[in-house]
C-alpha cells in the first residue's frame, strides 16, 4: 500500500472559522476526512499535515523524499499557503526529490490579487490545481493515482 503526504501550510489551521467566501465553511478536520475517504477508496495510506512553520514544512518534503526513494510513495498533495508565493526554500526542497507533487490551492489564486499569482513550487510540481474549493483535496488524490 503507496503512502499519500497530504501537506498544508500556514494559516490552514484556520478555515472554516473566517473568509467563508474565499476557503469555504469546511474546517480542516473536514478536509481531512475527504483526504482519509479519498484514500480509503483508492487503496492507499494518508499522511495529513499543517504546519505554520516554513521549516517544518520543508523537513516534511524530505520525508516523502525518502519514501518516494524506498518506493512507498505515491506522490504529495501540497497546499503550502503564502509560502507558495514566497519560498525559494520549498522549491528547493523539492526539485531534485523526484516526488510527484501536485501544487493546490482552494481559491483560484489567479482570480485575486497580483502577488498570489506567482508560485516559486510550480516548477517543481507536477501538476498545479486551484479554484475548487476543498473537492480539491480529494480531485488531486484521484489525480495521484492516474499520472
Ligand atoms: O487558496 C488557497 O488554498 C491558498 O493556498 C490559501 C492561502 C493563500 O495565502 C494562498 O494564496 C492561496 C491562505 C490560507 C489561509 O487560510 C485561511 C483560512 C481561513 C481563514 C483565514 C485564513
Amino acid at each position: 500500500m503507496k503512502t499519500v503526504y497530504v501537506l498544508n501550510g500556514p494559516n490552514l489551521n484556520l478555515l472554516g472559522t473566517r473568509e467563508p467566501a474565499v476557503y469555504g465553511s469546511q474546517t480542516l478536520a473536514d478536509v481531512e476526512k475527504l483526504c482519509a475517504d479519498a484514500c480509503e477508496k483508492w487503496g492507499l495510506k494518508l499522511e495529513f499535515r499543517q504546519s505554520n512553520h516554513e521549516g517544518t514544512l520543508i523537513d516534511w518534503i524530505h520525508e516523502a523524499g525518502k519514501l518516494h526513494a524506498q518506493g512507498e510513495l505515491l506522490g504529495v498533495v501540497f497546499n503550502a499557503g503564502a509560502y507558495t508565493h514566497t519560498s525559494v526554500a520549498l522549491h528547493d526542497a523539492t526539485k531534485g526529490t523526484g516526488i510527484t507533487l501536485i501544487e493546490l490551492h482552494i481559491s483560484n489564486v489567479h482570480a485575486r490579487e497580483a502577488f498570489r499569482h506567482h508560485s516559486y513550487l510550480a516548477p517543481a510540481a507536477r501538476a498545479v490545481m486551484c479554484g475548487l474549493g476543498v473537492a480539491g483535496y480529494p480531485l488531486a488524490i484521484e489525480a495521484l493515482t492516474r499520472i
